[in-house]
């Protein structure tokens, strides 16, 4: 039994060490941004299709890296640039649920005077500066073509360098 466990801790001695030579891969990519837009529905089958799922974005922290990620594509330079997140509220009005894991939304980044409500039932991600969006969240009308975040569902390396 020991010696199980003194083996053990030798290969993982030897994973720490390979990473830190650089020899292991290091995760460069939890989100993927579609390269087109869609409407919402589009944007859920969008990501499944790629073994995702539209994001779900229920920390402080995850919003802060689903921003970060849409920064690099530089789609904000236009001065307007929307994200459809994984969350609606299409099963009961004003109650908004991630629709892949059936959780309400608590975590939220509202634009203040969002949602609005009306026929805007979906859930997005804004940076549109000139009505004073600041990557915040919005509610829109489900078949306005926006592009797609999509994740593992477990919030998993996507991508390595
Ligand atoms: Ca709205």
């Amino acid at each position: 039994m020991i010696r199980i466990v003194g083996i053990i801790l030798q290969f993982c001695a030897l994973l720490v060490g390979a990473q830190q030579l650089g020899c292991s891969p290091q995760c460069a990519q939890i989100y993927h941004i579609s390269f087109n837009t869609g409407n919402w529905h589009e944007s859920v089958e969008y990501c499944n299709r790629l073994g995702l799922r539209l994001a779900v974005v229920d920390t402080a922290a995850k919003h802060e890296a689903v921003v970060g990620a849409a920064q690099t594509t530089g789609l904000q330079s236009t001065g307007f640039f929307g994200l459809w997140l994984g969350a609606s509220d299409l099963a009961r009005t004003k109650t908004y649920v991630w629709h892949s894991t059936g959780e309400g939304v608590v975590f939220a980044k509202w634009k203040p005077g969002e949602p609005t409500g009306g026929n805007e039932h979906c859930l997005n991600l804004y940076y549109w500066p000139a009505i004073a969006f600041n990557w915040t969240w919005n509610d829109a009308p489900c078949d306005t073509r926006l592009y797609a975040v999509c994740e593992s569902d477990e919030n998993r390396c996507i991508g390595w360098n």
